[in-house]
């Protein structure tokens, strides 16, 4: 019979799951050893990196990307990874080794003595076969959890002597490693459906909330025809929790990004006599400005394919179904009101869109300027760089963000309007962006990837460059230098908690750190300069790096 090894690697090569992005200790030498030719290992050199590269690697390919960490320290590194991989709904199998199984009791070196309880809140599941022969079905069963609704990470620790057992039958590993499970969250009955789209047409001033789950459902063009059909006015669910995007930034039904706090948007949204709010948690409140949730002329239902998100929301009606399935529906639904005349005073009969809040009504996106159209200033504004990436922008571009002062610029600039072209760590953890972008450049080959960081944020994946060198993966990592944490002084002042200490960093030279990563890393020092520098980035085909210096402060427009 074969082993539990031979029999893992055919279970990985009929999942697809032949990428396995890693930091291997001596616990993971039995898994890895006589490494499968039509396999590829990527390198972290820290577990969060490998974690992070998994993370847009499977929420690009939306497909569960498999993970293999470093018994109990490897996975404590990467915990802070895990935290945003759960946030963003990233179906992740994480796998790390464990000590023999007659050396745990007595606690040998490399224990993970509690290993299934280490990374409890933030995965799905959490297991340690109760012995050898279950390897192979603990891990199926761990891919199908990760990808099912609302997807996250799992997480299996496997003790090192149990790659060496035998199966314990062919029959059973036959039907792990072919069986399949589909389905999840549904479509809700015609009912609802109907019901949904009557309110959606009886509404005077119905509104869409659109957040990240569309995009990572497949329902992007389906909330497109939703707005379109029911003239419905879009919102950008807030960008704290917008891990992606759902619906395009330069449409002319695009109203901007909803602010994240409870009382200005509670107020943003008082316009609206009925909101509908699809993919989204409700919401991903930060920071603490309390007020009314919604105002009292406004209701709200949400569609989510995650039953937690559904029961924690603070307000409002919830449905829990497939996003992209739902949207279809309603698609459907709403046309047959608009043809049989029933809409009531609001948008589905195809009414012109009324009411909208003013502040975030927007106007079409500004032509994007040849870089060489942008007046100098020294050192440039945030606002000027972002304009400049946006004037070399790829129409196929993929942006990873991590630059938090220049978050609301640079949605502002991009515009971006296709699908599967933004990430963002919905967790909010810093050191999501730089390994993500490899992950997400993996996945998508054919695709340029830009990640735009900021310097404090680059350090905590700093690694990631070595990754992108070493395999040659064609990131372009635009670096805003600000010397500072701005976004954490813009909260002090809002806050009013000023006086801290510990947010400032002079003199940090990300790009010279790059370079000893392997990467080619060059300065800009103005906007014609910048420009130039990335469309050379990005016509290179291998990692690149350009820092610019940018004025300190946030970058709103
Ligand atoms: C793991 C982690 N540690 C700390 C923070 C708190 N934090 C949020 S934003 C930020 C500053 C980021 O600095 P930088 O990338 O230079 O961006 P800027 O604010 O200057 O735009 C920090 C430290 C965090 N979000 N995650």
């Amino acid at each position: 019979m074969r082993t539990v090894r031979e029999a893992t690697i055919e279970l990985l090569r009929e999942r697809g799951m032949t990428t396995l992005f890693g930091n291997p200790g001596s616990t993971e030498l039995p898994m890895l050893s006589e490494f499968p030719e039509d396999f590829r290992y990527i390198l972290g050199l820290q577990e969060s990196v490998a974690v992070g590269i998994a993370d847009g690697y499977a929420q690009a390919t939306g497909r569960p990307a498999l993970v293999n960490l470093h018994t109990a320290p490897g996975l404590g590194n990467g915990m802070g990874a895990i935290f945003n991989a759960q946030a963003n709904k990233s179906p992740l199998v994480i796998t790390a080794g464990q000590q023999y199984r007659s050396l745990m009791t007595l606690q040998a070196n490399l224990t993970n003595r509690d290993a299934t309880r280490m990374p409890h809140p933030l995965v799905k599941w959490s297991w340690e076969p109760p012995c050898a022969q279950d390897v192979p079905h603990a891990l199926a069963r761990a891919m199908h959890t990760a990808a099912l609704p609302p997807r996250g990470p799992v997480f299996v620790s496997i003790p090192m002597d149990d790659w060496y057992a035998e199966v314990r039958s062919e029959e059973e590993v036959r039907h792990q490693t072919t069986r399949t499970v589909s389905g999840g969250a549904g479509l809700p009955d015609g009912a609802a459906i109907a019901s949904l789209a009557r309110r959606l047409a009886e509404a005077a001033n119905p509104a869409l909330v659109a957040g990240p789950d569309i995009d990572a459902a497949g329902g992007w063009e389906a909330a497109v025809a939703l707005a379109e059909r029911a003239r419905l006015p879009v919102y950008a669910t807030p960008a704290t929790g917008g891990g992606r995007l759902g619906f395009p930034e330069d449409h002319p039904l695009f109203q901007g990004v909803l602010f994240p706090a409870v009382q200005p948007l509670g107020e943003l949204l008082a316009p609206h006599d009925f909101v509908l709010a699809v993919g989204t948690s409700i919401f991903p409140y930060y920071p603490n400005v309390p007020g009314a949730l919604l105002a009292e002329g406004t209701s709200l239902t949400a569609i989510t394919s995650d039953p937690d998100e559904a029961a924690r929301a603070p307000m409002g009606e919830a449905i829990v179904a497939d996003v992209a399935l739902t949207l279809a529906a309603l698609v459907e639904a709403v046309g047959s009101i608009a043809a049989s005349g029933a809409a009531g005073p609001g948008g589905a009969a195809g009414q012109a869109v009324e009411g909208s809040p003013a502040m975030l009504r927007r106007e079409p996106p500004p032509p994007r300027p040849a870089p060489e159209a942008v007046a100098l200033t020294d050192p440039m504004s945030p606002s000027t760089a972002v304009r400049t990436l946006a004037g070399v922008f790829p129409e196929d571009g993929i942006v990873v963000l991590e630059s938090p002062s220049a978050t609301p610029a640079l949605r502002n600039q991009l515009r971006l309007n296709r699908p599967g072209s933004y990430y963002f760590s919905a967790g909010g953890g810093l050191g999501f962006g730089m390994p993500a972008s490899i992950g997400v450049a993996l996945a998508c080959p054919e695709r340029p990837v830009v990640c735009v960081i900021g310097e404090g944020s680059a350090q905590y994946a700093v690694q990631s460059f070595w990754t992108a060198a070493a395999y040659k993966v064609p990131v372009t990592f635009l670096v805003l230098r600000n010397e500072e944490y701005a976004i954490l002084k813009f909260f002090s002042l809002m806050e009013e908690v000023p006086g801290a200490p510990g947010l400032d960093l002079p003199a940090l030279d990300t790009a010279a750190v790059a370079a000893g990563y392997g990467i080619n890393a060059r300065h800009a020092a103005d906007p014609e300069e910048l420009g130039v520098e990335l469309r050379r980035a990005l016509a290179s085909g291998q990692p690149e790096l350009v820092e610019v210096q940018v004025a300190p402060g946030m970058a709103l427009a």
